[in-house]
């Protein structure tokens, strides 16, 4: 099993888009647990971004090395929603990238991964405005208000979307949990979230433990 997995994280590494697809079919049929599939994926995406973050590789490497993974992802997480309970749903989330981000990856697993473990998810996207996160929390009666941001700069839209949400009375409406490289526990403690997850399973048990689930 370790071979593909490091098969995986060295396609990212290599920037080899061709064989995305491909290679993560290879992985599913391979009987590999796709949530490890999802991690080598992102162990490989995580070194190219520190690369980047000192200057040894430019703005096309990390867009070659997303590419690989825009592929690579939706047949892995397919396999994860299979697997997934889907019988009931036990609570709805409300989910999507801030203003000004537009970094889809991570949220989209973390929204495979709540919707594997049987919640109904709304993802709203990406690049989503504060206004639709109120309008969403408003129309859709959530338990749960997920947000993702990977800049520094639009971490601070997490914080404008709960005073959004304070100043239109739906603060205690909701719970709300935070992440993305960025944030930590520290930021989300400031911003007022009731949560922080550093990986997407830790959302998914967070959330879990919100709604009282084991
Ligand atoms: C891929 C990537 C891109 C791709 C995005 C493609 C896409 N469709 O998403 C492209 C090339 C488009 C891109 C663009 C940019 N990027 Co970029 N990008 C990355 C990179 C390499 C990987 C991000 C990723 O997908 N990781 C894999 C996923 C699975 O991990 P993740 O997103 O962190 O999510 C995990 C956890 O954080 C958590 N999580 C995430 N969200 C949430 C939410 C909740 C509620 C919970 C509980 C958990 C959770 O769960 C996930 C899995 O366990 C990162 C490097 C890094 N280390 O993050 C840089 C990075 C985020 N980018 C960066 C920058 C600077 C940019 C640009 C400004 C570059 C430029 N000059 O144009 C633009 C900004 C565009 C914009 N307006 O959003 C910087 C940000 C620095 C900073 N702190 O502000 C980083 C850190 C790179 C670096 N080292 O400098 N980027």
């Amino acid at each position: 099993m370790q071979g593909i997995l490091d098969k995986l994280k060295n396609m990212v590494l290599d920037f080899n888009i061709d064989n995305a697809e491909q290679t993560a079919k290879e992985a599913i049929e391979s009987g590999v647990d796709p949530i490890e599939a999802a991690n080598a994926l992102t162990e490989g995406i995580q070194i190219v971004g520190d690369k980047f973050g000192t200057g040894e590789l430019f703005l096309p490497d990390l867009v070659c090395a997303s590419e690989v993974l825009k592929k690579a992802f939706p047949i892995i997480n397919t396999e994860i929603e299979k697997r997934g309970e889907k019988a009931k749903s036990l609570g709805k989330v409300v989910l999507g990238t801030v203003f000004g981000d537009i970094h889809n990856i991570g949220k989209d697993m973390v929204s495979t991964l709540l919707y594997a473990a049987g919640f109904e998810v709304i993802d709203l996207g990406i690049n989503v405005k504060s206004e639709d996160f109120l309008k969403a929390v408003r129309e859709e009666s959530p338990d749960i208000l997920a947000m993702s941001a990977l800049l520094t700069t639009t971490s601070a839209e997490q914080k404008n979307v709960i005073e959004g949400l304070i100043k239109a009375g739906l603060r205690d409406k909701v719970k709300i949990i935070v992440g993305g490289s960025p944030i930590n526990q520290e930021f989300a403690d400031l911003i007022g979230a009731d949560g922080y997850g550093a990986t997407a399973p830790e959302g998914v048990k967070m959330v879990k433990r919100f709604l009282g689930l084991k």
